[in-house]
């Protein structure tokens, strides 16, 4: 791990012009570096935003007699341990040049502080207690938002609600311990704190808890990650044109000649709040030339590795056995989507399209855009398992929710262990591994708080 003793400096805005640029200085010697570096009279005031400038100081540049201004800035300290690192931290803001920020940094590091490594401010926010491991991942996806709904999701995490929900199982499962624990401690007096079906039942509710988290985290997933979803169809079905209406541009080329399209496009789009990577294709036939082949190559590979396929059938034109051979072909998730709408039905029932789209079918005109939002809603029911998300799932990071899986197991033999009649020490041996894993996802574990639950909930001895 990095060392925490030193004081550390780095630019916080982006990289690039802009109104103003943030440098931040984090450490025991984050006011002694700013005082350095800053020509005013009076001291900062905590919490106060001072103007000052930043100045090279004559005896450091070379035999310049006075001090040589570098920028006017507003100076903010913010000291420890109330800061977002625990640790007195000194934010200078100047103007938004990388010119003007480096050489702040600069003169900072010539002071004595370390250029911080990324996510290092995050780091130290963690380690001095004021943020839990959740709160500080929640940081880097709140920054990395790309829809609305993902910044809902890292900012409810951020306030604590899936540290709330891992401290409220796991304060049921610490109750459950510390129960077993005094039925193992006390085996003479044949009393046991806890009667095997109570037991039981406390740990049906667990189990419950964590199904319900993991559940959300399928959501909240593709929710955090986004995922790809794939325009298929024969040529001149309408995926051009589908695709552009989702975009909301005219990004792609759409012709009545089949064979348009023929390298794959790429847009990200915002489908019910998923961060969706939209793609269109080349139409599947047998090609005509190599380019048109590779891109039916290419096609094929999108498919392969989307998460959602749109099939794209003309509604205008009679099925073709171009149609049936995608129809035919199993695989990715597939959503059958009749196209062009608006224009008088060429056919209007076909079994082979009622077999693949037996959960629904969407019609859909991209010139008049209707069915666009019925098809978007299926977008989202295929790809997070619910009908809409208005609310951001409460769990949506793989490593947490690999430790919810984790739990789960230990959770189910537990109550394996228990419904068969298993000794105290069995069932304590999978709650603890259960505990472990959910301490692991908000990053804090330790036997002595297991003591002081016990102590605080019996009186034993007394
Ligand atoms: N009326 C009507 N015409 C449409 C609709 N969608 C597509 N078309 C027309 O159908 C033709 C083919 O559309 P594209 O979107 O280029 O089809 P494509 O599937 O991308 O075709 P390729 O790229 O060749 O595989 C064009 O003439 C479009 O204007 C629709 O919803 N309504
Ligand atoms: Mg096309």
């Amino acid at each position: 791990m990095f060392s925490t003793e030193d004081t550390i400096v780095a630019i916080a805005t982006p990289p690039g012009r802009g109104g103003i640029g943030v440098v931040r200085l984090s450490g025991p010697d984050a006011t002694r570096v700013a005082a350095a570096l800053l020509d005013r009279e009076a001291p900062l005031v905590a919490r106060h935003a001072t103007f000052a400038r930043v100045v090279e100081r004559a005896a450091r540049t070379t035999g310049d007699a006075i001090d040589r201004p570098v920028d006017q800035v507003v100076a903010t300290w913010f000291a420890g341990p109330e800061s977002y690192t625990g640790e007195d931290v000194v934010e200078i803001s100047g103007h938004g040049s990388p010119v003007l920020l480096r050489r702040i940094v600069e003169l900072a590091m010539g002071e004595g502080a370390r250029l911080a490594e990324p996510g290092e401010f995050t780091l130290r926010a963690y380690l001095n207690g004021r943020l839990d491991l959740p709160q500080a991942e929640a940081v880097a996806d709140l920054v990395d938002a790309v829809t609305p709904l993902q910044a809902r999701a890292a900012m409810d995490q951020l306030e604590g609600t899936l540290t709330g929900e891992i401290a409220r199982i796991d304060e049921a499962l610490l109750d459950l311990t510390a129960r077993l624990e005094a039925s193992l401690d006390f085996p003479e007096e044949g009393f046991h704190f806890l009667e095997s079906a109570e037991a039981a039942g406390a740990l049906a509710a667990v189990a419950d808890s964590l199904e319900r988290l993991a559940l959300d985290g399928r959501a909240g997933r593709v929710v955090r990650e986004g995922c790809l979803v794939a325009i298929v169809g024969r040529p001149n079905a309408g995926k051009s044109s589908l695709f552009n209406a989702l975009v909301g541009s005219a990004r792609a080329i759409v012709t009545d000649i089949p064979g348009t399209t023929r390298d794959l496009l790429t847009e990200r789009v915002d489908i019910g709040g998923l961060a969706i990577t939209l793609v269109d294709t080349a139409g599947l036939r047998t090609a005509g030339d190599v380019i048109e082949a590779e891109g039916v190559h290419r096609a094929r590979k999108a498919q392969e590795v989307a998460a959602l396929s749109l099939l794209v059938m003309d509604g205008s034109a009679p099925l073709s056995g171009e149609d049936y051979a995608i129809l035919a072909e199993a695989g990715t998730p597939r959503q059958v989507v009749i196209s062009k709408a608006d224009l008088p039905r060429a056919w209007d029932e076909d079994p082979e399209v009622r077999r693949v789209g037996s959960d629904g079918i969407a019609r859909v005109s991209s010139v008049t855009g209707d069915g666009l939002e019925e098809l978007r809603r299926r977008i989202v029911r295929h790809l997070a398992d619910r009908e809409d998300l208005r609310e951001p799932p409460v769990i949506s990071n793989v490593r947490h929710l690999a430790l919810v899986d984790q739990a789960r197991d230990a959770v189910a033999r537990a109550r394996a262990a228990l419904a068969s009649g298993a000794t105290e020490e069995l069932v304590l041996i999978d709650l603890t591994l259960a505990r472990r894993a959910l301490e692991e996802i908000t990053g804090r574990r330790g036997p002595e708080e297991l003591l002081a639950h016990i102590f605080s909930r019996f009186c034993v001895g007394k």
